[in-house]
């Protein structure tokens, strides 16, 4: 049986790797942060029963800033294949922490490769870094000639997100180079889910697009909604994350749908999912979003009512304004095809966050349910 270990399994990414290393038969472990709440909400669903003899899923306390920690546990596992997954991953926060940012997401791929060298693994263990597209910042200039990024277009990161995930990127470039390993970046753009972090934009824009349809917010606060992203679907990338394992050779891959979009048309995407169409008005820090149209009876929203404004505190020091990705290399050598396009996607997010509101509104109203009563 193989063996994967995952760090941050308790992220959007690493609870779908997970779910799928089991489909393929894989014996897992992952480890998790020791937090004062619970934080395995979305694996609890794969961890039923932690003494079953046939639980292939085990999880280790651990942080990637303790390198004991980690070579203790690796030394355990005896992992074929680790996805380096766990970090600080909000670029908006990582301006308020950026010396913890640089330590767990760029020394902490330093201390996972270099464990497995210690530990004489070099040869037996593939190794997954969780790069980002956040490593070209978006700077124009930079785009190949057809008008993406791809894996040689340069860097120039613009936070100290991006600039600790350089690191990261280049020390695993550099294992693979000086010691032979099977140690490979995989540059994704971003990608959503409805497991995606509250404070992500998508995922803001999906909780509260739910609950102002629900009569249960007035309205939401965004920042920059000209900014332009390449969203996919989380469960098409954790795919690739194992096929990119799986390749002849260790090789760098991006990862991306090829289409970019602004916040702003993404709002209007997760409105209409609810039947309502929006109209935008003003400029800059002056611009708001008015019900134009409402065609769902199910949701009374007051036509004209405010639903959007924005609030500079969202704002970031240094922005990337658009990012845009080319996956040529990843279709046409590993076979790569996603599932989802950004509607999909949209949907997605919408049915579950409606899903969930509607469980939210139903429980504040007096109602009792067991946990599954909305699914
Ligand atoms: P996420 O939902 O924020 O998950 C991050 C995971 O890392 C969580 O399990 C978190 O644990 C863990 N973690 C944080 N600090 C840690 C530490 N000091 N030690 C050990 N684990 C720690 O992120 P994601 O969206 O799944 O992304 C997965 C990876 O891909 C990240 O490295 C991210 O930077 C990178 N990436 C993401 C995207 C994207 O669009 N999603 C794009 C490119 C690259 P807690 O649950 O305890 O917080
Ligand atoms: O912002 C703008 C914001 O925080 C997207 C991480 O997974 O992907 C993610 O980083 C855009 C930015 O993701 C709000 O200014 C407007 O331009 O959802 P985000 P991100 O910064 O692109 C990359 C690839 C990663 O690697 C990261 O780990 O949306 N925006 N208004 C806002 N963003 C947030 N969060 N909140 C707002 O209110």
């Amino acid at each position: 049986m193989k063996v994967a270990l995952i760090t941050g399994i308790t992220g959007q990414d690493g609870s779908y790797l997970a779910e799928l290393l089991l489909e393929k038969g894989y014996m897992v472990h992952g480890i998790k942060r020791r937090s004062s709440l619970f934080n395995t909400d979305r694996i609890d669903h794969l961890y039923q029963d932690p003494h079953h003899p046939k639980q292939r899923l085990k999880l280790h306390y651990g942080d990637l800033t303790d390198s004991m920690n980690l070579t203790r546990i690796i030394e355990e596992c005896q992992p074929d294949e680790i996805y380096n997954l766990g970090a600080m991953s909000h670029v908006k926060v990582s301006f308020d922490t950026p010396e913890y940012v640089g330590n767990v997401d760029g020394l902490g791929t330093l201390r996972i490769l270099e464990a497995v060298r210690l530990l004489g693994l070099e040869k037996k263990t593939r190794i997954y870094q969780a790069s980002t597209s956040e490593l070209y910042g978006g700077l124009a200039e930079n785009k190949n000639e057809r008008g993406f990024y791809d894996e040689n277009s340069p860097f120039y990161p613009r936070s100290p997100y991006g600039v600790a995930k350089i690191y990261g990127f280049w020390i695993t470039k550099n294992y693979r180079e000086a010691y032979n390993m099977f140690a490979c970046n995989g540059i994704l753009f971003n990608h959503e889910s409805p497991r995606r972090g509250e404070t992500f934009v998508t995922r803001k824009i999906t909780r509260a697009t739910a609950r102002i349809a629900l009569g249960l917010q007035d309205k939401v606060y965004l920042g920059n909604l000209d900014a332009k992203r390449d969203w996919g679907h989380a469960k098409d990338y954790v795919r690739m994350m194992w096929m990119i394992l799986q390749a002849d050779k260790a090789e760098d891959w991006v990862i991306a749908t090829g289409k970019t979009t602004t916040v702003r048309e993404f709002v209007r995407m997760s409105f209409a999912e609810v039947g309502v169409e929006l109209e935008f008005k003003g400029k800059g820090v002056d611009e708001k979003a008015l019900v134009k149209k409402c065609n769902n009876p199910e949701y009374q929203i007051e036509i004209g009512k405010e639903v959007l404004s924005v609030d500079p505190s969202y704002f970031r020091p240094t922005e990337v304004d658009l990012l845009i990705g080319d996956p040529t290399k990843a279709k046409e050598k590993l076979g790569w095809v996603p599932d989802y396009d950004l509607k999909d996607l949209v949907e997605d997010m919408m049915r579950s966050d409606i899903k969930l509101m509607k469980k939210d509104q139903y429980l504040k109203n007096g109602g009792y349910t067991t946990l599954n009563y909305f699914e």
